[in-house]
C-alpha cells in the first residue's frame, strides 16, 4: 500500500483537535547533532569514545535525567551535575547555530497564519529554550506559551509538561495535537490524555517499535499533513513538490548495489551520506527533486531517493540520485554537485517491482515538470553546479 493511501484511512479514524504542542529539541530544531559534537568532546575527555550509543536514553529528557543516562551508557566516574556544568558550557555557546529540521518553518507558519495556538512542550530549562527561540525569527512571537522542564514535577515521559502546556493554552488535552521526536515525549503525550505525531531523530532504520504509541509516525516534518488533525491544509506544492530551503550537497559518485540499471532501468549515482551536511544526515528520508552538476559534462534535473528503500530492506542509508538524463556511460568517480530544491514523498514499500518502478518514473515525471517552474529553475543557473571542489574537500 502506497503512503498517500493511508492518510484518508487515518484521517478518518483521528479525532480532530485544535492546538498544537511542539516538542522542540530534535523536533523543530537540530539540537541532537549539537549535543552530540558535544558529547564526542566530553566524552573523549573523560577517556571515552561517544559513538551515538544510547541517544535515545538521552534524548528528550531533562539535563540530569539525560546525564545520568550517559553516564550510565558510558560509564563514567563523575556525578550528573558535574557532567552537566561540562556539556552546558559548550552547548550554550552553540545554541545560535542550531538550524530548523526541513519544514519546520512551513508547518509553523501555516498554523500562525491560520490562528491556531501553538505551544512549546520542551524539558530544556526555562532559560536555555528563551536563549534557543530568540535566535529564530518569530519564533517568541509563534509560541506564546512555553512550558520547560524545570516548570513542572516530573519530566518527560511523565505528562506533566503537556498537561501544563494544556492549561496554559486553556484547553481540554484531548483537543492537542503533540509533535515529538522522542520516545519519552511520545509517552508522555499519551499518558496526558493528547494525540501523538512522532517524526523520530533517531537515524535508524528500526526506529519505529520505539514509537509504537504514537498515533502517526512520520519519517519528516514535511510529510505532516494538517487536514488529517482537522486543521486547514497545506497547498504550497508546485508542480508536485514541495518547495525546500535548498541544500547543497555533493561528492563522488560510489558504486550502490547495481539495481539501478539491472533492475530497475531507472540507473541512480548514489552519494555517500557524508555528503550531506551533520545537520541534514539523520533527519532526511524520502523522495526530492533537484540539480545535478558533473563538471565536465553539463547541468541535468534529476529526482533521487534517501533512505533504506524499505523494498528492498538496505542495512545502510543511501543517497540515489537518478539523472533525468541518457548518458551512454558510466562516471563512477567524478565528482556530482546536487541542489536539492524540492520534497515530492516519503519513501514507500511496494507490493511489486512494477508497482515501485512505475513509481519511480511518476517520480521523473513531476520533476522534469517542477523544475522548470519557479523557484525550483532558479537554481540551473547556480555556479555551484560546475564549480570542481577545492582538492581538499573532493580527497575523501
Ligand atoms: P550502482 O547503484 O550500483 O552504482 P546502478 O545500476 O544504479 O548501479 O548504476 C549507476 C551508475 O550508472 C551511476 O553511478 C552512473 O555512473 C551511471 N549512470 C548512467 N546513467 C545515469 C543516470 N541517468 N543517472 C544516474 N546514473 C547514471
Ligand atoms: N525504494 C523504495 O523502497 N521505495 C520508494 O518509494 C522508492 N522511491 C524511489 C524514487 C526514486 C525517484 C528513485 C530514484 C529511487 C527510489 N527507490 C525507492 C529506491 C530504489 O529502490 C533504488 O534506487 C534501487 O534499489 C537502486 O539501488
Ligand atoms: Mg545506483
Amino acid at each position: 500500500m502506497a503512503a498517500d493511501d493511508s492518510d484518508a484511512q487515518l484521517s478518518a479514524k483521528i479525532a480532530h483537535v485544535s492546538h498544537i504542542v511542539f516538542d522542540l529539541d530534535g523536533t523543530l530544531l537540530d539540537t541532537e547533532s549539537i549535543a552530540d559534537e558535544v558529547l564526542a568532546i566530553v566524552l573523549t575527555r573523560h577517556g571515552k569514545v561517544w559513538d551515538g550509543r544510547g541517544a535515545q536514553n538521552r534524548m528528550g529528557k531533562r539535563p540530569l535525567e539525560a546525564a545520568a543516562a550517559v553516564i550510565q551508557d558510558y560509564g563514567l566516574a563523575c556525578t550528573p551535575l558535574e557532567l552537566n556544568l561540562e556539556v552546558l558550557e559548550l552547548l550554550q555557546e552553540r545554541w545560535k547555530n542550531a538550524r530548523t529540521l526541513p519544514g519546520a518553518v512551513r508547518l509553523i507558519k501555516h498554523f500562525y497564519s491560520h490562528g491556531i495556538p501553538m505551544a512549546i512542550a520542551s524539558s530544556s530549562p526555562a532559560r536555555n529554550i528563551k536563549i534557543k527561540l530568540c535566535h529564530q525569527e518569530g519564533w517568541t512571537e509563534y509560541f506564546p506559551v512555553v512550558v520547560a522542564g524545570d516548570m513542572v514535577e516530573n519530566g518527560k515521559p511523565a505528562p506533566d509538561i503537556f498537561l501544563e502546556a494544556a492549561s496554559r493554552l486553556n484547553v481540554e488535552p484531548i483537543k492537542c495535537l503533540v509533535i515529538e521526536d522522542a520516545p519519552a515525549g511520545v509517552l508522555a503525550a499519551k499518558a496526558a490524555g493528547m494525540q501523538v505525531v512522532a517524526v523520530p531523530s533517531i537515524p535508524s532504520k528500526d526506529a519505529r517499535p520505539q514509537y509504537s504509541s504514537a498515533d502517526v509516525i512520520y519519517s519528516s516534518l514535511l510529510d505532516f499533513q494538517p487536514e488529517v488533525w482537522g486543521f486547514p491544509s497545506l497547498n504550497d506544492r508546485i508542480g508536485g513538490a514541495i518547495p525546500i530551503e535548498p541544500w547543497y550537497m555533493g561528492g563522488p559518485v560510489i558504486k550502490g548495489f547495481g539495481r539501478g540499471s539491472k533492475l530497475l532501468g531507472t540507473p541512480t549515482a548514489n552519494l555517500p551520506t557524508s555528503a550531506f551536511s551533520n545537520h541534514l544526515a539523520s533527519h532526511v528520508c524520502g523522495i526530492y527533486i533537484g540539480w545535478a552538476g558533473l563538471a565536465n559534462r553539463g547541468v541535468y534535473k534529476m529526482v533521487m531517493s534517501v533512505g533504506w528503500n524499505p523494498y528492498f530492506d538496505n542495512k545502510e542509508k543511501a543517497v540515489e540520485p537518478w539523472i533525468l538524463h541518457d548518458f551512454s556511460e558510466d562516471f563512477y568517480g567524478e565528482e556530482l554537485r546536487l541542489i536539492v530544491v524540492g520534497y515530492v514523498r516519503p519513501e514507500a514499500n511496494f507490493t511489486t517491482l512494477e508497482d515501485l518502478v512505475e513509481r519511480i518514473h511518476e517520480d521523473g515525471r513531476v520533476a522534469k515538470a517542477a523544475l522548470d517552474m519557479n523557484p525550483f529553475s532558479d537554481y540551473a543557473e547556480d555556479s555551484y553546479l560546475t564549480t570542481p571542489l577545492p582538492v581538499s574537500m573532493s580527497s575523501n
